[in-house]
């Protein structure tokens, strides 16, 4: 449980903090800092947002945050103890020299090298030696193994797209998937990260380290987890309009179970829907539109493996029926029966008829006929039928990978409480996705 598995060739380094001895302290460290964090962390959540998991910067399950915490620990321990020697020194001072006490005024020393010099070079040493220790973490931390498993990160406004670019999918393209970031547990993963228009930050705390995503730009860095579990990510750049609603779930899985999903995901193909069902006739509209009507097709922005969609202006769909959450995490649906029950259909239809009304500033087109802005340009939007919608909505719904790969199955929600799950059940019965109605 104490190893570090911050590389996967290599266990139980040799350097100070991760020693054998001293496993208990850490131990004790280790709980507390986690609780005392996320119990900081938490309340900031539940108080204001409706996020419905908590995040913590003190998962000391990632080798990254271990790193962190044992930097910070040596950082604040120096601290404390200049700030408990400067305090006695002032009081010490202060009651020694008191004007009732003395009548001679104290002996003065300007001029005194000795002291002088050790007030330069005591402060030179205390930087110096946490500039060693961050020089230190980095060392560790940057490099990228070999053997490290390969995700990329985009970040547009205001989504994500997770691909993996060590496995072709047989349909073509690369194995993707919007707004859930699927990672083995205990192995390095090499995350490297762009963005599509403007800046946007990555940031799942309890995976460790946060990372700018720049237009243009590529950065990789490590991280890695033991625990495995679902996590909150957000975005960390004030974006545009729906910055807030930019986050993303991280999956850690067993390296099996892992190997499980990415073996399913390489072979999906979109399932074909029967023919004269409603999923046909919402597949037929995801993939042309209405041009009557001037209904964009889905297809066009949307990539779904093994059919012909492969737009990129929006999130891939190639798995949408077995993700549980919606608008990039602005809705989550955690039910075993997600997108089944009433809600989760109530709010997909919602969506897919004026999504930058139910989310501000989403780049997606509405589809009853209202304007919406693209490009900075208001556009008229075309129009979808209700029925139509739901055809599509069903359609949809059919996009799973099968249930060995289902990666929610069983997986533990970190840091979801049932105090966080009423607030989230308490959020639901009180706002209505559209205001005003559907
Ligand atoms: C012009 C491009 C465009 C077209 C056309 C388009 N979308 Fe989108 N879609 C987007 C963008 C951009 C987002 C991300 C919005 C956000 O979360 O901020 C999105 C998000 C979604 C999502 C949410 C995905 C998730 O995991 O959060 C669904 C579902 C979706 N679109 C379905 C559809 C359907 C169905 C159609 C056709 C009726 C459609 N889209 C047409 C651009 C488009
Ligand atoms: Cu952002």
């Amino acid at each position: 449980m104490n190893t570090i598995h911050r590389h996967s060739g290599q266990s139980q380094g040799g350097h100070p903090p991760h020693g054998k001895s001293g496993a208990a302290a850490r131990e004790r460290l280790r709980r507390n800092l986690g609780y005392g964090v996320m119990a900081g962390l938490g309340v900031t959540l539940l108080s204001g947002c409706g996020s419905r998991q908590l995040i913590s910067m003190g998962d000391l399950a990632s080798g990254f945050n271990r790193e962190v915490a044992f930097m910070s620990i040596f950082a604040i321990v120096m601290s404390v103890i200049i700030f408990v020697a400067v305090s006695y020194a002032l009081f010490y001072t202060v009651n020694k020299f008191r004007d009732d006490k003395n009548t001679a005024p104290p002996a003065q020393f300007h001029g005194n090298n000795r002291l002088e010099v050790i007030l330069v070079v005591v402060p030179v040493i205390i930087v110096m030696a946490l500039a060693v220790l961050t020089v230190r973490s980095m060392a560790i931390l940057n490099p990228v193994p070999d053997q490290a498993s390969k995700i990329d990160v985009l970040a547009r406004q205001f989504w994500w797209n997770f691909s993996y670019p060590e496995v072709k999918a047989d349909a073509g393209g690369n194995v993707t998937n919007g707004n859930e970031m699927i990672m083995p547990t205990k192995q390095s993963v090499a995350l490297t990260i762009t963005s599509g228009d403007v800046i946007h930050g990555f940031w799942a705390p309890n995976i460790g380290g946060q990372r700018a995503a720049m237009p243009a730009t590529l950065k990789t860095w490590n991280v890695d987890i033991d625990r495995a579990a679902v996590y909150q990510g957000n975005c960390t750049q004030l974006c545009g309009a729906s910055h807030a609603n930019m986050r993303y779930k991280v999956i850690a899985l067993d390296q099996a179970r892992y190997n499980s999903f990415l073996a399913a995901a390489k072979a999906y193909r979109a399932p074909e829907p029967a023919a004269d069902s409603a999923e046909a006739r919402g597949y037929a509209i995801f993939m042309q539109g209405k041009p009557a009507t001037g209904a964009l097709a889905c297809a066009a922005c949307h990539r779904i493996q093994g059919t012909t969609a492969a737009g990129v202006a929006g999130p891939d769909l190639s798995f949408f029926g077995t993700r549980r959450t919606l608008g990039a995490g602005m809705w989550e649906f955690m039910e075993e029966e997600h997108w089944e029950t009433p809600r989760a259909k109530e709010i997909l239809h919602a969506w897919i008829k004026h999504s930058p009304y139910v989310k501000p500033g989403s780049l997606m087109p509405t589809y009853d006929g209202s304007e919406y802005t693209a490009n900075g340009k208001q556009v008229k939007g075309g129009v979808l039928t209700d029925e139509e919608i739901d055809d599509v909505a069903a359609y949809l719904r059919t996009l799973k990978l099968p249930e060995e790969a289902n990666y929610w199955n069983d997986t533990p929600v970190y840091g979801s409480s049932d105090a966080a799950q009423n607030a989230s059940a308490q959020i639901a019965k009180t706002s209505s996705p559209v205001p005003g109605g559907k």
